[in-house]
């Protein structure tokens, strides 16, 4: 590596040792580090771009690892893991093997806490504080979190408990204004007028208002007046809101002032309780194509690091287009749609349908929990929510599907985008346990579709279906076209599963889009052994088509069943189950999906090969199940 300033950072410690015009020189070398290793790696760019000065400075005035600076979602903290003695490893983000994306505590003691999912780390600061606390340990504790995940709710929650416990931490809040699109919402909408001077102005008028009721002679005039000028701005700090959950509010500050930052630190990190410091950056800063269009380099694959162009494949729709286009059309048909996300409005390709349907789209930022629950106050009065959130953010929304939508039987739809395997963001992002949460719903139907046109089939089926939720599951990444494309589509019968393929010595049974591996696997098998197979296409984790199983199960007595779920209660062993109720006894059984483990980063393909999902693994478990290995 040719950098001369980044090879001199052994540890954040070395920073101190470093002058203003040197750590300005740094955090030029630390940008052009990230560019150039995300152009060929892929990754979060232009918020970790953004970041580099208040890295910089909060590892100048704090001394970690003593003092526990907890990162939020980690897609920012790059120049973190740069600083923190993983320069040498840099090259391998997001690799198979390499260091994460995000953060990771068996990664690095500078890891405090790790994170993925957005708006965990004023929480984990408290429960880390409370525990210096109650250690009777002596270390400053801050929570750096951006704009759009302090509006969450549970970073709201830790501040109505820290605001009340008093708690000694600092939360470092970043407003670049953006979450992935620009922020929504009302607190941002408040940080915005702070940052603006707009609450400067408002206490200004009041001022100027409470100051022209004064009679304007006597003694000592002058001074009462500048006296109660100054009482009025103490009590209407720029941060009253915060000030009144019990947080002393500082700035806003310029992020990208590594000085001004870090004296602003020194002078408040003493200042005992609850404190938040309001710094605002650019996103994407010191990268003009990112600074230009932050939301679609928040997260890219390869790119030019000159130019800033993407290699964007569009050979075949997404997914995720398939999705949206199909909705798109049936909220043309059917007014009473509407459609939900969570600060996911690119990643859930729904933005034709907010300009189309202004009024009826709804992105209610990263708030998954309210996105279900008010899902459930539209459906009951009569509209057709499709909540599209990914399955692995959706998640944290378990209860409200149970309580507000399942038990109540409202018929909202669960687009579950990236479900499966995601690739190179890891552990925290796999769409994994999506079809054991939704399958233990009762009155949930769930729908895999193995192909675009079965996506569009589920999509139909759902904007019809009137009797309760409905969860439809959808990979990452380009869709599988099966047969040819149909021209006219039509609804699923619920609970129907299809035969793909017929035959006699095995029934293998696909769940979902690993349908292509299924059919690969099959047709080469078949090409060298006498074997003839019959592959069934489920369709439905629930119901289950019960008959179509038994009766190709009875005739075979060998079952393989393939999902990109995890085995531990998934639909492999709701199959198990159902074999086992129908009395068919010595019948070989092996079940395929992820895992009993967290699956780390690495290509889609890399980590399928982990988990036996690929041609290779089906191709190996229908040797195994005829005893041929
Ligand atoms: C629970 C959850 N929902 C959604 C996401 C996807 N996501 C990752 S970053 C991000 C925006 C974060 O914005 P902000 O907190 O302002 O930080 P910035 O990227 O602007 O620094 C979103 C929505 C996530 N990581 N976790």
């Amino acid at each position: 590596m040719n950098y001369q300033f980044i090879n001199k950072i052994k540890s954040p410690e070395d920073l101190k040792k470093l002058s203003y015009r040197e750590l300005e020189l740094l955090a030029d070398e630390i940008r052009d580090f990230i560019i150039k290793t995300v152009s060929k790696t892929g990754g979060h760019l232009a918020s970790s771009l953004g970041a580099v000065e208040s890295t910089i400075a909060l590892y100048r005035v704090f001394s970690p690892p003593i003092d526990k600076i907890v990162w939020d979602v980690g897609h920012q903290a790059y120049s973190h893991k740069i600083l923190t003695g993983r320069a040498g490893k840099f090259h391998t983000l997001r690799q198979l093997n390499g260091i994460s994306g995000f953060l990771k505590r068996s990664e690095s003691k500078y890891d405090v806490f790790g994170a993925g999912h957005s708006s965990t780390s004023v929480s984990a600061a408290m429960g880390i504080a409370k525990a210096r606390d109650l250690k009777k340990e002596k270390n400053y504790v801050v929570a750096v979190i951006g704009d759009a995940s302090l509006a969450n709710g549970m970073a709201l929650e830790a501040m109505n408990h820290i605001g009340h416990n008093k708690t000694d931490i600092l939360i470092y809040v970043i407003d670049n204004e953006m979450s992935i699109s620009p922020t929504v919402g009302a607190l941002s909408e408040y940080l915005n007028k702070i940052m603006t001077g707009g609450i400067y102005n408002k206490i200004r008028d009041i001022t100027k208002f409470v100051l022209g009721r004064i009679p304007k002679f006597g003694f000592p005039v002058a001074s009462v007046i500048k006296h109660i000028e100054e009482g009025i701005k103490g009590i209407f700090s720029p941060g009253i809101l915060f000030e009144e959950l019990g947080f002393k509010f500082f700035g806003p500050i310029n992020g990208h002032n590594i000085k001004l930052i870090e004296d602003t630190l020194k002078k408040i990190k003493d200042i005992k309780g609850p404190k938040i410091l309001h710094v605002y950056t650019k996103k994407g800063k010191g990268f003009l194509p990112a600074e230009k269009n932050p939301t679609l380099f928040h997260g890219v694959s390869h790119f030019d690091p000159e130019t800033g162009d993407l290699l964007i494949d569009t050979s075949k729709k997404t997914y995720s287009e398939v999705f949206s286009d199909t909705l798109l059309k049936e909220a043309k048909r059917n007014k009473k749609i509407v459609a939900i996300v969570a600060a996911m409005l690119e990643g859930t390709n729904l933005v034709k349908f907010k300009v189309e349907f202004p009024d009826r789209f709804f992105d209610v930022g990263i708030s998954e929990e309210h996105a279900v629950t008010f899902a459930g106050g539209l459906a009951v009065q009569g509209f057709k929510p499709f909540v599209a959130i990914y399955s692995t953010f959706i998640q944290r929304s378990v209860d409200q599907i149970i309580h507000d939508i399942g038990i109540q039987k409202l018929p909202v739809v669960f687009a579950l985008d990236r479900a499966g395997l995601v690739g190179e963001d890891g552990a925290t992002h796999h769409g994994c346990f999506d079809i054991v949460f939704m399958k233990m719903i009762p009155g949930m139907v769930i729908i895999a579709p193995s192909d675009a046109d079965e996506l569009k089939r589920a999509v139909i089926t759902a904007a019809r279906y009137k009797d309760g939720p409905i969860s439809i599951r959808f990979p990452r990444g380009k869709s599988f076209q099966y047969k040819k494309e149909k021209k006219f589509i039509l609804p699923f019968k619920i609970g129907r599963g299809r035969i793909i393929k017929k035959g006699k010595d095995l029934t293998l049974i696909n769940l979902g889009h690993l349908l292509p591996y299924v059919l690969d696997a099959v047709s080469s098998i078949e090409q060298k052994e006498k074997l003839n197979i019959e592959i069934i296409d489920a369709r439905f984790a629930k119901p289950i088509d019960k008959k179509l199983i038994i009766s190709s199960v009875k005739k075979t007595k060998k079952v393989i069943t393939v999902e990109e779920g995890v085995l531990e209660g998934g639909f492999g062993h709701s199959v198990n189950a159902i074999i086992k109720d129908s009395g068919l006894k010595n019948i070989d059984i092996i079940n395929l999906g992820i895992p009993d483990k967290f699956i780390e980063h690495g290509t889609m393909e890399e980590l399928r090969e982990q988990c036996g999902l690929t041609e290779k693994g089906i191709k190996q478990a229908i040797y195994k199940i005829f005893k041929m290995d």
